[in-house]
């Protein structure tokens, strides 16, 4: 299934990708083995982009068909109903000079039904508005997101800009997007990055875990 639902996101093939995805979640797929290949579609799309095969309006196309698959109610991404079990509240964003939302989105949805508030700021949003938003809601945990290049500096800016606030003993930043490494996480100064939405959940789980223990 899995290399057949990569080459139809690859062809942009919308009627294929939907009704292949339709078919397997009521075979029993799991949501996240569906995603990774649609991750792994995406993948394919960008490098046909930057090898000029492919256009801004492939990446458009790519962006939709991920979007519809996401709204497909027989993808289990439960959508903005915390349940009664709390975690804690999570200040999320896309940073600074970049649009690109879908992957942010998919975190918020699966960390909203793992028990998480998310506190979504939406996209280009500037250091001064996480370090804001975290002053309002005081969440303990911010998820900065960013598939750009500049998303890098952009995601630095905002731990610096955290860290001046006086904010960063008491918060933990994870950065996600498919373009980070370890090294560009130790340059941005965040404490742990992803390029894995269930990965980075896990991780939040920890942290959460983590501070029960101290109390
Ligand atoms: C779709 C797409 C678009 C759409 C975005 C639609 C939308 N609403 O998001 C549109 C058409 C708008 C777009 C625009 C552009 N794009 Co674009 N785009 C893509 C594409 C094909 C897919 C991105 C995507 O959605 N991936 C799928 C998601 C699910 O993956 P993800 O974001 O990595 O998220 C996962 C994890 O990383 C993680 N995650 C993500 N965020 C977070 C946050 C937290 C807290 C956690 C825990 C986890 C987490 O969870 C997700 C699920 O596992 C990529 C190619 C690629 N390989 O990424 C290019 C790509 C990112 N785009 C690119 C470019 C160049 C552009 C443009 C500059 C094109 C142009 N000339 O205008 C503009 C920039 C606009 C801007 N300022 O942001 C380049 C970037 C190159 C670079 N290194 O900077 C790429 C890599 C294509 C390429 N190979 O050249 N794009």
């Amino acid at each position: 299934m899995n290399e057949s639902l990569v080459k139809a996101i690859t062809d942009l093939n919308e009627d294929k990708v939907i009704k292949m995805v339709k078919d397997e979640m009521k075979k029993g797929a799991r949501t996240q083995d569906i995603l990774a290949a649609l991750q792994e579609g995406m993948d394919n799309v960008g490098n046909l982009y930057e090898e000029s095969e492919y256009f801004i309006a492939d990446l458009i196309m790519a962006g939709i068909i991920f979007r519809e698959v996401l709204n497909l109610k027989e993808m289990k991404l439960d959508k903005g109903v915390a349940n009664e079990n709390y975690l804690g509240d999570i200040v999320l964003g896309t940073v600074k000079g970049d649009l690109h939302d879908i992957g942010k989105d998919i975190f918020a949805d699966i960390a909203t039904s793992a028990g998480f508030v998310i506190h979504d700021i939406g996209v280009d949003v500037a250091p001064y508005k996480f370090v804001n938003k975290i002053i309002e809601t005081n969440a303990k945990i911010v998820g900065m997101s960013g598939v750009l290049s500049l998303a890098i500096t952009s995601m630095k800016d905002t731990v610096d800009a955290i860290e001046k606030a006086g904010l960063r003993d008491n918060i933990k930043i994870i950065a996600g997007g498919n373009l980070l490494n370890e090294d560009a996480c130790r340059l941005i100064g965040a404490d742990e990055f992803t390029n894995n939405a269930t990965e980075g959940l896990k991780v939040c789980k920890e942290w959460v875990k983590a501070v029960d223990k101290e109390i």
